[in-house]
């Protein structure tokens, strides 16, 4: 099957937009990275089916389509995969260039990116934290723990610093770094509530503000 050329994607009846290459999105309700993922089909109103595939349980298909074995993972009707998220959020961007969320001018484009890299970066070190508690309470390292709580609290006070309720964090309109911040901080408040109450006024103001776009609330993760 060839591709149609990305202007001429039909769009169905609901006003959804179909991507070029039929794909499935297999992902968990959890993870940021692919709450990110969601978020940016959601907001070009990109038809994006979903299938709940956590990487190591028994008969998901993650561990034979991506070799880190990881979500997001997307496949396309070819049989081939996309990841990780930033990859497949680039792929969205380039399939449905409307909305535009990840600017043409380069300086503002590399804003975007950098703070897509805090918001990933900030998500990685809550997933270490998480992983570290799972551990018996004998067996989890106290140092290792404190480095990535720093890294939380580091991220966690330059968007205190960044953030302001109303205005999104790169130019006057969405982009890319907002959804990503969000879903770094969706996930700090799933698995380590404690450490999202350290943020101050403006975060919060900026995320309640935030979680009022349909794509944010629709996406946020169930409570355990
Ligand atoms: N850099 C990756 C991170 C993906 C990631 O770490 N996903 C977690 C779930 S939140 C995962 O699949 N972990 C399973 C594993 O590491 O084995 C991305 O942006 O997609």
């Amino acid at each position: 099957m060839s591709d149609p050329a990305v202007g001429a994607m039909p769009v169905l009846p609901k006003g959804l937009t179909v991507l070029p290459r039929p794909t499935q999105l297999l992902l968990t309700l959890t993870s940021p990275y692919a709450r990110k993922c969601r978020m940016v089909a959601l907001e070009k109103q990109l038809q994006l089916p979903i299938s709940v595939e956590p990487p190591h349980a028994a008969g998901s298909r993650v561990p034979s389509l991506n070799p880190l074995a990881k979500v997001p993972t997307l496949l396309l009707d070819n049989g081939e995969a996309v990841h990780d998220s930033r990859v497949i959020v680039d792929y969205l961007e380039a399939c449905a260039p409307q909305p535009q969320l990840i600017p043409s001018d380069p300086y503002q484009r590399m804003e975007v990116l950098r703070w897509q890299s805090v918001a990933d970066g900030l998500a990685d070190a809550m997933v270490l934290l998480f992983m570290e508690g799972q551990r018996p309470p004998e067996r989890r390292d106290p140092a290792w723990i404190e480095r990535q709580r720093a890294k939380i609290s580091a991220g966690v006070a330059l968007l205190e610093a960044s953030v302001k309720p109303g205005q999104f964090l790169v130019g006057s309109t969405l982009t890319l770094a907002d959804l990503a911040v969000v879903a770094a901080l969706g996930y700090i408040g799933l698995r380590g509530s404690e450490l999202l109450q350290e943020a101050g006024p403006q975060t919060h103001g900026w995320l309640n503000w935030m979680e009022l776009r349909p794509s944010v609330a629709d996406t946020a993760p169930p409570r355990a």
